[in-house]
């Protein structure tokens, strides 16, 4: 399996309020993954449009846009194999309280309105690249050998 695929992963408004970014960069580095984009960042009202936009025309729209634009995200892009997927199950379930103890939203959120952490969809095909394209330019993604890799994968 290749070892480069590339997921889009934010800590939403209320994961930088509580002080969890760093809990959460934690877990993914200790996972093995490596980090080719991070950036502190104000989503505007476009941007929460256009990163939503499968959610647009639903009764809870309105509420996920004013959330997301409520105060500052922590966007990354985490690279390593099977990426996406692997992002998915560490976060949890979508709401919280479904979550089991050990993902990110089982550790960490009990609303589903308040649930801590994005993730591109592994089962929207593409998805991942649509979000990285979305939140960073190319020249704001880093190309870089993670050394450790040769002990995460069996055959780097
Ligand atoms: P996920 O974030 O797990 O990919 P999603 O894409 O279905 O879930 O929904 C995006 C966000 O919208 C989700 O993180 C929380 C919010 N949301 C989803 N379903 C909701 C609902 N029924 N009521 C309120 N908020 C909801
Ligand atoms: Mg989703």
């Amino acid at each position: 399996m290749s070892h480069d695929e590339r997921t889009f992963v934010m800590v939403k408004p209320d994961g930088v309020q509580r002080g969890l970014i760093g809990d959460i960069v934690s877990r993914f580095e200790d996972r093995g993954l490596k980090l080719v984009g991070a950036k502190f960042m104000q989503i505007d009202e476009e941007l929460a449009h256009e990163h939503y936009g499968e959610h647009e025309g639903k009764p809870f729209f309105e509420g996920l846009v004013e959330f997301i634009t409520s105060g500052p995200v922590f966007a990354m892009v985490w690279e390593g194999a099977d990426a996406t997927r692997q992002v998915r199950k560490m976060m949890g379930e979508t709401d919280p309280a479904d979550s089991a103890p050990g993902t990110i939203r089982g550790d960490f959120g009990l609303d589903l309105g308040h649930n801590v952490i994005h993730g591109s969809d592994h089962e929207d095909e593409g998805a991942n690249e649509r979000e990285i394209a979305l939140f960073f330019d190319d020249e704001e993604l880093v190309d870089w050998d993670l050394d450790a890799a040769d002990w995460v994968y069996e055959d780097e």
